[in-house]
């Protein structure tokens, strides 16, 4: 059954991120939306409507509201049939998963709105969780020997991690630098034809630790969660 699927968020490059590679490496039809165009007021004032007060949120048949990333990202994989059957395979990808989506903190929003200063301490402050958690990552890629997390085609919790070593390069590339075969996995996720493509025409996210700003139709816009 097709269903109308409109994902709602800000101007960020952080947690819509990983739906989007998803829908794009499946082919789902889906409308990005952001928040101020689709209720057509603040968010401030949309905020305590939300299901759990906070975005990306997938609307589902103009009727079912989705919210949490990660719950967004099984049901996608549900959606698209790629499901992970075997229980113990399932577990292990939602352990890759949940390990990624923990960098969300503080990763994403010193990238998307550190400036100065306070970015220059905040990357400095992480950088020892993150290689610890990187090492983590390339250990378990490295024991499962497929060319992904769990198999030889990407699933969810692969554009999860994606989206934030991706990410990591704009806080400071050289961390990625130190695991070979994590960098391998980027250029294998970047090698799919409709990611790549997705990629290549995504909003561009310039000015990190200055002024962020993601460029929307040829325009720079600052991050954030107004219109502008
Ligand atoms: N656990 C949630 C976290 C969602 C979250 O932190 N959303 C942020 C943007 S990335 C947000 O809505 N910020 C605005 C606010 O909290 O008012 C998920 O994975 O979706």
């Amino acid at each position: 059954m097709k269903h109308k699927l409109e994902l709602i968020y800000f101007k960020m490059r952080a947690l819509a991120e990983a739906p989007r590679l998803l829908f794009h490496y499946t082919k789902i039809k889906y409308d990005d939306v952001m928040s101020w165009d689709y209720y057509g007021k603040e968010w401030s004032e949309v905020k305590p409507n939300i299901p759990f007060k906070q975005l990306p949120m997938l609307v589902v048949d103009k009727k079912h509201k989705i919210c949490q990333s990660m719950a967004i990202m099984t049901f996608i994989e549900n959606l698209a049939g790629i499901d992970i059957t075997d229980p113990i395979l399932n577990a292990k990808a939602n352990a890759i998963m949940q390990s990624s989506q923990e960098l969300f903190m503080p990763l994403n929003p010193t990238v998307n709105f550190a400036t100065g200063e306070k970015f220059i301490k905040k990357r400095d402050d992480m950088m020892s969780f993150l290689i610890s958690r990187f090492e983590d990552l390339e250990k378990a890629i490295k024991e499962n020997d497929q060319k992904f997390f769990i198999y030889d085609e990407p699933r969810a919790c692969d554009f999860v991690t994606f989206h934030h070593l991706d990410l990591s390069k704009m806080l400071e590339p050289s961390i990625i630098k130190k695991f070979p075969r994590l960098e391998k996995f980027l250029e294998d996720i970047m090698s799919i034809d409709s990611v790549r493509s997705y990629l290549e025409n995504r909003p561009e996210l310039i000015d990190v630790s200055v002024e962020p700003k993601l460029v929307i139709d040829g325009v720079p816009h600052l991050t954030g969660v107004k219109k502008t």
